[in-house]
């Protein structure tokens, strides 16, 4: 790997300067991607290996990212899972017949990786080759809980209230969907690896929903499996929105890093982490907003908060769509630019 500071931090060794991703940055706020999106509905993108290698490289090419993160969704899981899942333009993800109870779990199944999501390796051959070991590229998958919001709740919900009632009126039903989720991730996880990934990375967005307890028991419990079951293929990020409450758990885990939002500061996260392992994070994504000067005094501040080893410089959630580019090159440049 010609460019590996992000597989050094990773594994915790000393670095010139941290490496710099943003949860995200494949899309959205691109005009080269928003042009591949007027030709192109989602899934479609999704599935052509040359379009979703394309949309990945693409926030390379312009601001040198030193991580790609494969240009795909984290709901191409329930979808695989014999559960319709379509994506509305302007709307977002819509689940015609949501998850409500027993007999809907048992229609759900865990399916052949290769069968219904061969297309995602595919499309992780094609964009390794035009990286041409430049940089890591990272795969991803949603967290079983953050997947069952989706399922159950059939939309983005501000509450996802239906998917937590779900979870305390049928625990059992839901643990036995907790677990097919689980156990579907951690196959296709591991053919990602196989395909080519050089790391992952667990997006838990909504364990913030949960309090600590309930966290536990619906979300941190099935996210460990799937850190153990791949810890010996590819180092895997952990994170969690809003989930500061368990990054000491989190902490003692097989993770090789832990993502955190913009709610704690560097010093309470490696607080609670007892300084052992790296972080990721943690800009407030509407910073972005700020004048670009603003921008490279709160990166170079929070490099320095934060420490530059077992460090990786990110934003606390994914990138905002109205981010000017100019504002984005300055988040970068000041990583690169850091002393
Ligand atoms: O047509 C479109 O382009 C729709 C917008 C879009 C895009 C660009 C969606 C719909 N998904 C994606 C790609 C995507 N999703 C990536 C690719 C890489 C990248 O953009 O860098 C990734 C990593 C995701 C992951 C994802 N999807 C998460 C976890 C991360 C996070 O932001 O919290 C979640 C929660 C989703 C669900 C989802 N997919 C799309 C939307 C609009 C949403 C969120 C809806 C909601 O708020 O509930």
């Amino acid at each position: 790997m010609k460019n590996d500071l992000f597989l050094r931090a990773l594994k915790g060794e000393i670095v010139g300067r941290p490496p710099v991703w943003m949860m995200r940055q494949a899309g959205r706020y691109l005009p080269e991607f928003i042009a591949i999106r007027e030709k192109y509905d989602f899934f479609t993108r999704c599935r052509t290996p040359e379009l979703a290698s394309e949309i990945t490289v693409q926030p390379i090419r312009r601001f040198g990212m030193d991580a790609a993160i494969l240009f795909s969704d984290i709901l191409v899981i329930p979808q695989a899972m014999n559960i319709e899942v379509q994506m509305k333009p302007n709307f977002g993800p819509y689940l015609p017949n949501p998850i409500r109870n027993q007999k809907d779990v048992d229609a759900v199944i865990v399916p052949d990786i290769d069968e219904t999501l061969g297309y995602v390796m595919e499309a992780i051959k094609v964009t390794k080759q035009m990286l041409n070991d430049e940089i890591p590229l990272i795969g991803f998958a949603g967290s079983p809980w953050t997947i069952l919001c989706y399922c159950v709740q059939g939309q983005g919900s501000k509450t996802f209230d239906k998917a937590k009632e779900f979870c305390f009126t049928q625990p059992i039903a839901a643990h036995i969907l907790l677990q097919k989720i689980t156990d579907t991730t951690i196959a296709y996880l591991k053919e990602k690896v196989k395909a080519g990934v050089d790391v992952v990375q667990i997006f838990d967005s909504w364990g913030g929903m949960l309090s600590p307890v309930d966290y536990q028991e619906f979300s941190w419990k099935y996210i460990n499996q799937i850190i153990e079951a791949l810890k010996d293929d590819a180092p895997v990020i952990a994170f969690g929105k809003g989930c500061w409450f368990a990054l000491e758990e989190m902490s003692n885990s097989n993770a090789a890093a832990l993502g955190v939002d913009w709610t704690i500061t560097p010093q309470i996260a490696r607080k609670l982490t007892g300084n052992k392992i790296t972080l990721q994070g943690n800009l407030d994504p509407t910073r972005l907003l700020s004048p670009p000067k603003e921008i490279k005094k709160l990166v170079t501040q929070m490099i320095t908060d934060f420490g530059k080893d077992k460090y990786i410089v990110n934003l606390g959630h994914g990138i905002l769509p109205n981010v000017p580019l100019d504002n984005v090159k300055a988040f970068i440049d000041a990583v690169k630019e850091y002393k």
